[in-house]
This record gives C-alpha cells, structure tokens and sequence, in this order.
C-alpha cells in the first residue's frame, strides 16, 4: 500500500530562521513572543547559496513575513513592532527611544563584539564542534566584554530597564547574551558583579516571553 501525498499548507505567513541556540535569534524571538506573533522558527541554513539569498553575510536571524525579508536583529524587532497587532514594544516619548536605539548599538558595538563573538562563540559553538578555542583570547574578549558592561550596570541603577520602566528592543538584544553569560565558567564569566544587570536578568527572566523563548 503506498503511503497518501499530503499537501502542506503554511497556515502562518511569517518565518523567522535561526537557531534556539543563536542569541541574536533569541533576541527576535523574545520580541515576537511580547507582540504575541505566531510564527515558524526554521533552521537557518548558513553558508548555503538559498541562505545567502536572504541573508548576504550569512548569519542569523532572518524574518520573512508575507514575502518580506529582513535582517539584522534590530531591525527585525522594530518591523515586528510596527507590522504586527499587539503591545507597543518600544518606548513612547523621544528621549526614551533615542536611549534605547544608544543601549541597542552600544550592545552591538561594544558588548556583542567581545562577549557574543569573543565568548560564547567559541565556548558554545566552536567547542561542540571540536574546535580548538583560544583560552587566552577568550578570557581577553570576557574581561572586554564586562569592562563595556558597566555603562549598562550604571543606567540600570536608574530605572528597571535599558530606556525606563518597560522593556524594549536594547533590553531584548542585551538579555540573551547575558543569560548566555551565566553558563560560562572561571574567568569567561563577564555579568558576574553586577548587581544590577542580575536584578535587570530577573525581570526580564520572570515574563512569559522569556519562558517560551528559552532555548531547553
Ligand atoms: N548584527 C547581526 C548579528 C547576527 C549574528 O552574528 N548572529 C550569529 C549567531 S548569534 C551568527 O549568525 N553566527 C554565524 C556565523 O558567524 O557564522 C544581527 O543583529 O542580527
């Protein structure tokens, strides 16, 4: 007896590809689950000619929506915000936004650099592959990475969040790396002594988005 051809129909116009594992994907997923969009997590295929259609330097996340393509994690989180029903996901006044487009590219200028590239990388990703990782560089990109963190520390003694007292897309670029962060051991440890980005990680880490997002 042969099996019956199934035709799957995509119920849900909107894909983002990635990994669970990748923290910039974590970062979109985190501002999907707050808008409360449905959507397909894909692998993301790297280093093929069909990824390099969607993402020309080959890495993640990538959204697709309705035949919309785009890249690049913040501008990912701001078209979910504004394409999609649901909560306003970024900050209401000017001075707001403007301070949180400075922590978002602060994030992916002089934290992502060291800590995400520099760290998790090579511990994370690298290492499971068999590898050889660099322990002198990695410790190097750590220590890098906590010097850059205390500008965050300082302005989350001012207010619950990166841009005030609701979260918006620096803080969701900012967390996946530094829940990332606590697996590390010894010295690649770059959040530990800062009180207040583990008092921020805490009420980021008790909504339902990061529940749902998590990688298990
Ligand atoms: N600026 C990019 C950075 C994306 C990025 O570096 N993603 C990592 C995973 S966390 C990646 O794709 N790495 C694969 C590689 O470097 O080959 C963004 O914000 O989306």
């Amino acid at each position: 007896m042969t099996a019956p051809s199934v035709c799957y129909v995509r119920a849900m116009p909107t894909t983002l590809y990635g990994s669970p594992y990748s923290t910039f994907t974590w970062s979109a997923r985190l501002a999907l689950a707050e808008k409360g969009v449905a959507y397909d997590l894909e692998s993301a295929r790297l280093r093929t000619p069909e990824y390099g259609a969607l993402h020309p330097y080959q890495r993640m996340p990538v959204l697709v929506h309705d035949g919309f393509v785009v890249y690049e994690s913040l501008a990912v989180m701001q078209y979910v915000d504004e394409a999609f029903d649901g909560p306003a996901l970024r900050p209401a006044t000017p001075a707001a936004r403007a301070r949180n487009q400075q922590w978002a590219s602060a994030f992916v200028d002089y934290v992502a650099p060291h800590a995400v590239r520099g760290v998790l990388i090579p511990r994370l990703v690298l290492a499971a592959r068999g590898m050889p990782v660099d322990d002198a560089s990695v410790h190097r990109a750590a220590a890098k990475a906590r010097e850059n963190l205390v500008p965050f520390e300082r302005a989350l003694a001012e207010s619950a969040f990166l841009s005030g007292e609701t979260p918006s897309f620096a803080d969701w670029l900012l967390a996946p790396c530094i829940a990332s962060g606590r697996q590390m051991t010894g010295a690649d440890r770059f959040a530990d002594d800062l009180p207040n980005v583990e008092a921020w990680l805490g009420r980021i880490s008790a909504r339902p988005s990061f529940a749902v997002t998590v990688p298990g």
